[in-house]
């Protein structure tokens, strides 16, 4: 058995997941942290450098939550905290489907997904803030339209999935986080 897989089974037995929250600076990181955690979603400052928060007991599991901020300046720096990274959280601000915002997005992501020190983590898309889209706006459409503005088709070397979500008001978190945690569990049994 190879080190690493000895790692990710000493990890499983510790039931420790860590998830790196990563995504463009205003998509929502750091309030959905706090809406993890039960804190007020109010009153949040950007994330200046990073911060890590713990989930207990998510399913049996304890999560490493890791809120690097998005700033174009700290992204070089997001590769510092892929090390045993299990699981991204890529955050997309839903209120920025049609702007230049999500082409830059994009291009963040695809480096991400392509480097090697991340192999094997499972991405988790959120599509942020959609209590705030009108309701004449399809979520639905705005899911396509960032499924297909991310590229995420062409993603072949992970496990992903894409849904819409919003920190403040918790619709659709838990559902995202059971599929990240599920998968973990899938890939790391598969060591068995
Ligand atoms: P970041 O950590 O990705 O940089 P923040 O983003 O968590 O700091 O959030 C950026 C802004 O988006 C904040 O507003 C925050 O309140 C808002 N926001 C985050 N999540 C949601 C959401 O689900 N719905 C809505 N409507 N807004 C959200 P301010 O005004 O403080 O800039």
């Amino acid at each position: 058995m190879g080190l690493l897989t000895t790692i990710r089974k000493q990890k499983i037995k510790d039931k420790e997941i860590r998830v790196l929250i990563l995504g463009l600076d205003n998509s929502g990181k750091t309030t959905l942290v706090r809406h993890l955690l039960h804190e007020d979603v109010s009153t949040v400052s950007p994330t200046l450098g990073f911060a890590i928060r713990t989930l207990s007991d998510i399913g049996g599991y304890t999560l490493q939550l890791w809120d690097v901020g998005g700033q174009s300046s700290l992204r070089p720096f997001w590769r510092n905290y892929f090390d045993r990274t299990d699981v991204v959280i890529w955050v997309v601000d839903a209120t920025t489907v049609g702007e230049e915002r999500l082409s830059e997005c994009r291009a963040e992501l695809s480096k991400v997904v392509a480097e090697d020190k991340l192999s094997g983590a499972g991405v988790l898309v959120l599509v942020n803030k959609i209590d705030s889209v009108p309701s004449s706006v399809s979520i639905d459409d705005i899911v396509k339209t960032v499924r297909v503005a991310l590229a995420l088709d062409r993603i072949t070397n992970h496990e992903w999935i894409i849904l819409p979500c919003s920190a403040y008001t918790g619709e659709n978190i838990d559902q995202g986080l059971r599929w990240a945690i599920d998968e973990v569990k899938r890939r790391l049994y598969r060591f068995d």
